[in-house]
């Protein structure tokens, strides 16, 4: 049997703003109409975060979250996994609170402290769309992306043991792969571990084939079989480093979270569109897309029927 590939889209995410374009889904109706399409053009997982409708500013209000969740589970089949990384400048305590609230099959969870510098792209534009954007950006120049051992515990704690939740493990370098082993050295994480090797965030680890190979080896020799990895690569780097990834015997993320474009100076219009695009190199590979069901028996997980939306 062909070997299986999950796509995870991440449908808006907290790193881009809405000037950098006109097709991030913003509102709760954009983001369910983006990550139902998503999932029917083969993404069996959808990450998400939320937005203020009026504005476009990343928020952890559960109640915006609960207008778009209910929606997608009724059209869609996909396993529904929520960001507890949030974005600036939420607290930790803040970026929990939806995810806590929905129960989701899946979360993300941030394996380390870090920078996480997103003032360069401030530089590229001129006008704003909205006001926020430009010091929004600036703010990473001096925020701390908090990610302490005692927040990861907390996270285990109440989303993994209380809510029966499963984790996205966003690792952004080596270090991050040497905690998560401390974790299952501790028994606070379960295999199989589904762990998202994060390259080219400025902070993190660089884009490159040499570092995803690294990140590779390293994680082989610290979780042998008991894990698998996806891997997201940011801006211009997602489709090669996905289509390095699955090469490798990986699994892929893309969406508008990671990448505005499709083609250089060619905007993606929707979240479809990249998975689409992920698609046709995949089935080029000869390699099957796993379905919600078939990766719901990959990584484990509870099942659409147990989740609070
Ligand atoms: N924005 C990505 C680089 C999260 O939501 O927890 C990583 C991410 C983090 O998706
Ligand atoms: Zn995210």
């Amino acid at each position: 049997m062909a070997r299986k590939v999950i796509i995870t889209c991440a449908v808006t995410g907290s790193v881009h703003t809405p000037t950098m374009s006109d097709y991030l889904p913003i509102t709760p109706d954009e983001i369910a109409e983006q990550a139902i399409g998503a999932a029917e053009a083969g993404a069996s997982v959808l990450h998400l975060h939320a937005r203020n409708p009026a504005d476009g500013q990343p928020s952890p209000d559960p109640d915006v979250f609960m207008q778009f969740l209910p929606r997608i589970r009724a059209a869609t089949d996909a396993v529904v996994n929520i960001s507890t990384g949030g974005g600036m400048p939420m607290t930790v305590h803040d970026r929990m609170q939806a995810a806590l609230r929905a129960e989701p099959e899946m979360a993300s969870l941030n394996m380390g402290t870090m920078n996480f510098g997103l003032y360069p792209a401030a530089e590229r534009y001129s006008e704003w769309k909205y006001d926020w954007e430009p010091a929004f950006l600036e703010s990473s120049r001096d925020f701390v992306f908090r990610n302490t051992f005692a927040d990861i515990e907390t996270l285990l704690a109440e989303l993994g043991e209380g809510c029966g939740t499963r984790f996205e493990f966003e690792c952004y370098d080596v270090g991050h792969l040497y905690t998560l082993a401390h974790f299952l050295d501790r028994g606070l994480v379960r295999p199989p571990l589904f762990v998202q090797f994060v390259l080219g965030i400025l902070g993190g680890i660089g884009a490159d084939p040499d570092n995803l190979a690294f990140m590779k080896r390293t994680a082989d020799k610290l979780f042998g079989d008991a894990y698998r990895f996806s891997v997201l690569g940011a801006g211009r780097h997602q489709m090669p480093l996905a289509s390095m990834s699955a090469a490798m015997g990986g699994n892929v993320r893309v969406g508008l979270e990671d990448n505005l474009f499709l083609d250089k100076g060619v905007p993606a219009r929707n979240n479809a569109e990249e998975v689409t695009r992920i698609r046709g190199i995949l089935e080029g590979l000869s390699l099957e897309v796993a379905t919600p069901a078939e990766t719901r028996e990959l990584l484990g997980l509870k099942g659409r029927d147990q989740v609070a939306f």
